[in-house]
């Protein structure tokens, strides 16, 4: 296939920070007196703070004024970043550091191309930022996934055609934005949910060096 640069998503590819974003919301949603439960929370993975807020919202059937909205959106961020702060290598998915290093061991760019705005906080403790050559992120985008900016502008850092790039995700958002970007789109998790992406793999544990070899191969 001969591709020549890498684009990461974070959350759900790179680390499991879904399960934190569960807790925060949950007890955002416990706060304004309704429940919120795991399976509503797939709703969520890939989609915006701000646009996680109004599913929220939609679910508990509640309407606030904008200025309430940000105040507890900005409260929701911080009992996340909590949990982040506590975070640590070992909570890295199974795999991913191995194919990372690979990567830069073989001067293969790759950027991160990520919807959260946390993205380069999470990366620095993870200690893995200074990996990357590229990282795009809530910060850097006007148009959320499903829309391809995100993994446009990470094909540009990196100095790459859009055909020449592999995404990994596993949010569906993810997958249809890098197949609009005309990249090769990577889909990690339910292979139902995810079955416009042109690879599937179950978990990260299956994304092997190999594999990348054999994407990266003349
Ligand atoms: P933040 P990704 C996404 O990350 C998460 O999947 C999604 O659940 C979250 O709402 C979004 O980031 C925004 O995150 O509140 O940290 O800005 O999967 O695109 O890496
Ligand atoms: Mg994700």
């Amino acid at each position: 296939m001969s591709k020549k640069a890498f684009i990461f998503d974070l959350d759900g590819v790179i680390v499991d920070t879904a399960k934190y974003h569960y807790k925060a919301w949950k007890k955002l949603a416990n706060n304004l007196g309704f429940d919120f439960t795991e399976t509503q929370n797939e709703l969520l993975k890939g989609v915006s703070r701000v646009c996680s807020l109004e599913i929220l919202l939609e679910i508990g059937n509640i309407s606030l004024p904008e200025d309430e909205k940000a105040r507890i959106m900005h409260n929701k961020n911080k009992h996340y970043l909590q949990y982040i702060s506590k975070m640590g290598q070992d909570e890295i998915l199974e795999g991913m550091q191995e194919v990372l290093l690979h990567l830069k061991e073989n001067n293969i760019p790759f950027s991160l191309g990520s919807a959260s705005k946390n993205a380069r906080m999470i990366l620095t403790q993870l200690d893995l930022i200074d990996l990357f050559d590229a990282i795009v992120d809530g910060n850097d985008v006007s148009k959320a996934k499903p829309d391809p900016e995100v993994f446009l502008i990470a094909a540009k850092k990196l100095n790459a055609n859009p055909n020449d790039c592999v995404v990994i995700e596993d949010a569906i958002a993810g997958v249809e934005a890098a197949n609009v970007a005309g990249m090769t789109s990577i889909g990690i998790g339910d292979k139902v949910a995810l079955r416009e992406a042109d690879i599937n793999l179950n978990s990260t544990s299956e994304l092997t060096i190999d594999m990348i070899k054999e994407l990266i191969k003349d």
